[in-house]
């Protein structure tokens, strides 16, 4: 598949089950009239109307494509949405990225305060996991590992050191070769981003996969998708902090360069970086390929619905890419 050529597979993907997400989300969060009030309606604040909901999506996407039902991963898929919205409302905290606009609106600490939106962060990041238990143990220990130190938050930390603002650590972005400096910005998108990404397919795999569990070689292949797309995201998400306005991304752009972040357009230039991406929105596309085969060896799947795996996560890919939003 090349760019010209996607099929509206994942657009029509979002919009058969949005309404299911939302659902599962307003089922998972706390109603705002349960005391502590304030801290429910922070954490609903911050979770409605939200964003595209890629990481749900995922998760949907991961039962579906390894031959389960998509139902079976709805509650993981809100537990994911929570764990992806906390930490963006940790991001925006005036002692990370301290931004004033998220999801086309005021940041949680500017309408709650500080304190609150910190709890609020602290509050959605646990219920993740009590959402994700319906998922069972796999999707737990999947959840936790992509999301702690050797995921989501370390590559936070070296985000941070890489631009200088951690105390006792890391004194900018300047590594002594450009090949060490893209070596450690790989590193970065890959636990700060791409370690979601990947969990969100394989959580939704495990929800999904019935008594036995998922086989290690389909676990492998979809996990090397969710790296790719997820290197992929990251990659676009730095181009749009260069090329995308407030109204389209629902935040303020240039904040990379404000913060003097290790991006790749400041590495390799634009050009170079959408070509980079749209490289690896094809290497995710062979990807899925060699995932319908192993699903295929172990699962009794309709030809025909493996096909439409296949197109689903070759759309997926190039979305990634190309979205402006
Ligand atoms: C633990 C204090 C503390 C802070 C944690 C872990 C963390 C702070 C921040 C995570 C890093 C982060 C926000 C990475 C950015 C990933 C990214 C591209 C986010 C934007 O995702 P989209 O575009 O957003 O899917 P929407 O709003 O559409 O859901």
């Amino acid at each position: 598949m090349t760019s010209s050529s996607r099929s509206g597979a994942f657009r029509a993907f979002v919009g058969a089950h949005r309404d299911a997400v939302e659902a599962a989300l307003d089922e998972l969060l706390p109603a705002s009239e349960l005391a502590p009030q304030r801290l429910h309606e922070a954490m609903r604040y911050a979770m409605f109307p939200g964003g595209k909901r890629l990481r749900p999506m995922l998760t949907l996407i991961g039962a579906a494509a390894t031959g389960g039902q998509t139902e079976d991963a709805l509650r993981p898929a809100a537990a994911l949405e929570c764990l992806h919205t906390y930490s963006l409302v940790h991001d925006d905290l005036p002692c990370m990225d301290d931004d004033d606009l998220r999801r086309g609106r005021a940041t949680c600490h500017k309408v709650y305060g500080e304190p609150l939106a910190l709890l609020a962060g602290d509050a959605l990041l646990t219920l993740a996991f009590a959402g994700c238990a319906a998922g069972g143990g796999e999707a737990v220990a999947a959840l936790a590992s992509a999301a702690g130190s050797v995921g989501m938050v370390g590559g936070q930390v070296e985000d941070l050191a890489a631009e200088g603002s951690l105390k006792g650590g890391g004194s900018g972005s300047l590594e002594e070769s450009p090949e060490a400096s893209m070596a450690k910005l790989e590193w970065i998108h890959d636990h700060k981003t791409g370690a979601l990404i990947t969990a969100a397919l394989v959580v939704g795999a495990h929800a999904a996969a019935g008594p036995g569990g998922v086989p290690a070689d389909v676990l492998e292949i979809l996990s090397k998708y969710g790296d790719t797309v997820g290197r992929a995201f990251q990659i676009a998400d730095d181009c749009l902090d260069v090329t995308g306005s407030p109204e389209e991304l629902g935040k303020n752009p240039g904040a990379d360069v404000a913060l003097g972040k290790l991006t790749w357009p400041a590495l390799l230039g634009l050009e170079q970086s959408q070509a980079a991406a749209r490289g690896l929105a094809e290497q995710a596309s062979a990807l899925a390929v060699e995932l319908a085969a192993a699903v295929a060896a172990w699962r009794t799947v309709a030809p025909t619905c493996l096909d439409e795996m296949v197109l689903l996560l070759q759309d997926v890919a190039f979305y990634a890419v190309e979205r402006r939003t």
